[in-house]
């Protein structure tokens, strides 16, 4: 039988066939071959003994949420509690381009902000990227409409911090779900983890991955990843005169160049530059 690897815990994998259940473990010669099954997996199962006998090809793994086979990434932040940070919504659009994969905004927590401005500049920021941002409040329901087209017939995978409303989100577009929802601490001044697992929830006709939150410094991306798969510079670095610019200090520069040629907002190199700074290098130079 053929389903969808929805959940996991300890070596058990909820496998969904057309919404029915079944809690199979892995063939033992999984182990030797190096197949570690993951949710989003689609899976080959003896449905008598319980047994997981093959994994099929994946379309799209991530390691971090762990998953595959997903159609979309939905970048979840909150405008406060945890603030807004560009740091992270930059790292974590060029973490979608390195999977090649269509990505969305949703800004949580509008009932919350007293700063209009903000609002303003991230919309425009990331529209002249052609990327687009969702405002909404899971509290008010203010703006889920046009967030629940964005899930129809898609298998997303929603990806954030603790704390910026995720679960929440999953709650306030479908009522038939009861996701756990944490609470944000002032003295931590995070979220506190409360979704632990990664699991496929299903969601007209597609399906939505609620998944355990970052901290600030979990995704480390280098040097190099970032001058390929920085937003805008993705389609335009192997333009560059150096084949390994840093889109830094070389000469012949075609990222800077296109930069300062269009009406890109002067924000986004300046992320870029504060992100480059910080990262490692993947290949040593000596
Ligand atoms: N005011 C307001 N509070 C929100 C909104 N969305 C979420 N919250 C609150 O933010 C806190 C965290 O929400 P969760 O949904 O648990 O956040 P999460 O992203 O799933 O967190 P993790 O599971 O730890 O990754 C809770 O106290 C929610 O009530 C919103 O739009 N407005
Ligand atoms: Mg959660
Ligand atoms: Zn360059």
């Amino acid at each position: 039988m053929k389903g969808l690897v929805v959940a996991s815990s300890f070596g058990t994998y909820a496998v969904s066939v057309n919404g029915t259940l079944f809690y199979i473990k892995p063939r033992g010669a999984f182990r030797q071959q190096g197949i570690k099954p993951m949710v989003g997996d689609y899976v080959e199962f003896d449905e008598i003994d319980l047994v997981m006998n093959d994994v099929f090809p994946r379309s799209t793994i991530l390691k971090r949420p762990a998953i595959a086979n997903i159609t979309q990434l939905v970048l979840v932040f909150s405008l406060v509690e945890p603030d807004f940070s560009y740091l992270l919504a930059f790292k974590y659009l060029t973490y979608a381009n390195m999977h090649n994969l269509k990505v969305s905004l949703v800004i949580t927590k509008i009932d919350k902000n007293e700063n209009i401005k903000l609002v303003e500049q991230i919309k425009s920021t990331f529209e002249s990227l052609n990327i687009h941002v969702y405002f909404i409040s899971n509290k008010t329901k203010e703006g889920l409409d046009e967030v629940k087209k964005l899930f129809k017939n898609e298998v997303s995978c929603i990806m954030g911090q603790t704390g910026v409303g995720k679960s929440s989100l999953i709650n306030a577009i479908d009522t038939n779900y009861a996701r756990a929802i944490g609470e944000y601490s002032k003295a931590l001044g995070r979220g506190k983890h409360r979704t632990k697992e990664v699991i496929l929830l299903p969601y007209q006709g597609g399906y939505i991955a609620d998944t355990p939150g970052f901290s600030a410094l979990d995704l480390e991306l280098s040097k190099e990843e970032l001058a390929v798969f920085y937003p805008s510079f993705n389609t335009l670095y192997n333009k560059c005169y150096f084949a390994n610019c840093l889109h830094l200090s070389e000469n012949r520069c075609a990222v800077k160049h296109y930069l300062s040629s269009h009406t890109i907002p002067s924000l986004v190199y300046e992320i870029y530059q504060k992100l480059s700074l910080d990262a490692p290098y993947k290949i040593k130079r000596y």
